[in-house]
């Protein structure tokens, strides 16, 4: 059914300037003309606006401007990211989904998309705000070979992949925030949520939640957060199209990760410390037992950030409460 609402969707894209007669549409996808007519009432479901001209045929006047399956699909140059691909309009979180359908076996690169989540989940049981269509609340399955220790490189993978999104489409200078907040100007516009279902040896899958701020007005977000949130609209001063936002993301993922089945950690390590937020710099680092000053480093292949400490010694940090400094992101 997807398929053909695929090849549908191609021949009318690629013969925009003219009519295709429902009899061209059902000799060239094989099904009957009432189908046709089906796939185009669902077609304009999905917000493309079609027009049926008698005796001429059928013809798309304007794209969706909604996020749908369709639209998500449609120019996604990818050979195995998000071709499965569930949207919803409305979902608590697309974690949950993903681990549901994890468990039925979903396939590496399956993408689970939602317009708005009621329960958008942060790291540590914290809450993550991701209202109706202002940006991007996608959760994507993984399951890489590799053993449970190595899954934060993946984490790690992920924010290089939506800083170079955000630097090379938005034209913006984002930073990694140890260990995966991507900020703008100091401030939050993005997160990452890594979930995995693991045995001793071997990761069963991952479910990494990826929430990008897209299209807020600053002031539309919560009171608690508005001082350190941003969106890509407030650094850039205009809308972004969220369809076109997710393709870029997932193409530029699948890449980045087969770079990192080619090549290993490295690469990342590096793109990552590029972008790092405050590396080379000296911050306070506060523990359980103590606080100091340190300059950052660069982080480790799993996932701690690398430290150099004012006698010299280099320390890996796993957790700690890290004060950004003036000017710098308030957590
Ligand atoms: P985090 O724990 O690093 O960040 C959560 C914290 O960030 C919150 O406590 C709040 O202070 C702040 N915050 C909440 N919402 C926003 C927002 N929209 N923009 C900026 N700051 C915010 C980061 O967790 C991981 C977030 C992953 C979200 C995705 S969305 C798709 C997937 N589904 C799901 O439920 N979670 C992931």
């Amino acid at each position: 059914m997807a398929s053909t609402r695929m090849k549908l969707i191609n021949l009318l894209e690629n013969n925009r300037a003219e009519y295709i007669s429902g009899q061209e549409l059902s000799n060239q996808l094989d099904i009957s003309r009432t189908a046709v007519w089906k796939h185009m009432k669902q077609l304009e479901l999905d917000g493309y606006q079609i027009e049926a001209a008698p005796r001429k045929g059928y013809r798309i006047i304007s794209n969706p401007d909604k996020v749908s399956q369709n639209t998500l699909q449609w120019g996604l140059e990818t050979k195995w990211m998000g071709k499965h691909l569930h949207h919803y309009d409305q979902v608590n979180s697309t974690q949950d989904i993903g681990h549901e359908l994890a468990k039925e076996g979903a396939p590496h690169g399956t993408v689970i998309v939602a317009d708005e989540q009621l329960k958008g989940k942060g790291r540590k049981a914290r809450s993550w705000h991701s209202k109706k269509g202002e940006g991007i609340w996608m959760s994507i399955i993984l399951r890489p070979d590799l053993a449970p220790v190595q899954a934060p490189q993946i984490t790690l993978l992920a924010a290089t992949v939506l800083a170079q999104v955000l630097a090379v489409e938005g034209d913006v200078e984002p930073q990694i925030k140890w260990p995966n907040d991507l900020l703008i100007d100091h401030k939050k516009v993005s997160g990452i949520l890594t979930e995995m279902q693991a045995e001793q040896d071997h990761i069963q899958y991952i479910v990494i939640g990826i929430g990008m701020n897209v299209n807020q007005d600053g002031s539309k977000f919560p009171d608690d957060i508005r001082y350190k949130a941003s969106s890509l609209k407030e650094s850039t001063g205009h809308a972004w199209d969220i369809t076109k936002l997710i393709q870029k993301i997932l193409k530029k993922f699948e890449h980045t990760y087969e770079v990192f089945l080619k090549e290993g950690f490295k690469p990342i390590k590096l793109t990552w410390e590029h972008y790092g937020y405050r590396i080379d710099e000296t911050v306070t680092i506060s523990t359980m037992k103590k606080k100091w000053k340190a300059t950052l480093v660069g982080i480790e292949a799993d996932g701690a950030l690398q430290i150099r400490n004012e006698d010299g010694s280099h320390e890996k940090l796993y957790s700690a409460e890290i004060e950004w400094g003036e000017g710098g992101y308030h957590a």
